[in-house]
């Protein structure tokens, strides 16, 4: 199986580069929302597109995936919140594993069921440890996932958390305190988390600012992630993206 991306993912966490992923939802985005959020990531140099959302309830993936792939070749990542939302036209994909849960369809039960068309796609495979925080609201992947968050105070829960998925080999971990989330997770638990594994870390849920994209960067996201604050103003992606880059040449 490739590892293109995996190797990326190492090499940039070792070079100390931090990456700016677009999160594209096919079911919030309009056609004409998404050609201008792919036309302002392309020239804001933003690293990845994760597409995905909790409930694609319409048929637009691949569309929304191919029409990507047309103008440009920044990598497609799939963050699906459901098995159905596969497509063999992304570049990989995000096998999350909802370690801060205790559901076990969500840990192991629906990738037994993948894993035999994943097997047989051309798809990237990145096992990724995917860690809910609190985010102040209740989000739509705690109602699906019938788990409950990891606490936003509690730094240690996460760490414990990272530090056993990176033991089951894990790759990535993925923290998120969910679309929309009021407060991003804290500085501090990315900073102990960031220090508790040597896996490349992913943060996303709530980030709103350009100021905010570079605080959890140098916090000690190797990845920031933005969905709904590029949904309503594709413009932002620019000095989003600036900003998390802006933190690469800054030790943490
Ligand atoms: C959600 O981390 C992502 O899974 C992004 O969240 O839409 O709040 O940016 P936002």
């Amino acid at each position: 199986m490739q590892d293109t991306l995996y190797k990326k993912f190492l090499q940039d966490k070792k070079d100390g580069k931090k990456s700016f992923a677009c999160l594209l939802d096919p079911d919030k985005l309009s056609l004409s929302n998404v050609d201008d959020a792919i036309k302002m990531s392309i020239e804001s140099e933003v690293d990845y597109f994760f597409v995905g959302g909790s409930l694609i309830v319409n048929l637009m993936l691949d569309e929304l995936i191919s029409n990507i792939k047309k103008q440009c070749d920044i990598p497609v990542i799939l963050f699906p919140g459901g098995t159905n939302q596969i497509s063999y036209r992304a570049d990989a994909l995000l096998f999350l594993s909802l370690i801060s849960g205790r559901n076990p369809d969500l840990l192991i039960g629906k990738h037994v069921e993948t894993a035999p068309f994943l097997k047989i796609s051309p798809l990237e495979i990145l096992s990724t440890g995917y860690i809910l925080v609190d985010g102040g609201v209740p989000t739509t992947v705690s109602y699906m996932s019938n788990t409950y968050p990891i606490p936003g105070n509690k730094d240690d829960i996460a760490v414990c958390t990272a530090i056993a998925g990176e033991f089951l080999g894990l790759k990535l971990m993925y923290m998120d305190a969910g679309s929309g989330a009021r407060t991003p997770i804290s500085d501090s638990m990315i900073t102990k988390v960031s220090s508790g594994v040597d896996c490349p870390l992913i943060i996303g849920g709530g980030i709103r600012t350009p100021e905010m994209c570079k605080q959890k960067a140098l916090a000690g996201a190797d990845v920031v992630v933005v969905g709904n604050a590029i949904e309503s103003e594709p413009s932002l992606v620019k000095e989003m993206a600036a900003a998390v880059h802006e933190a690469s040449s800054v030790k943490v």
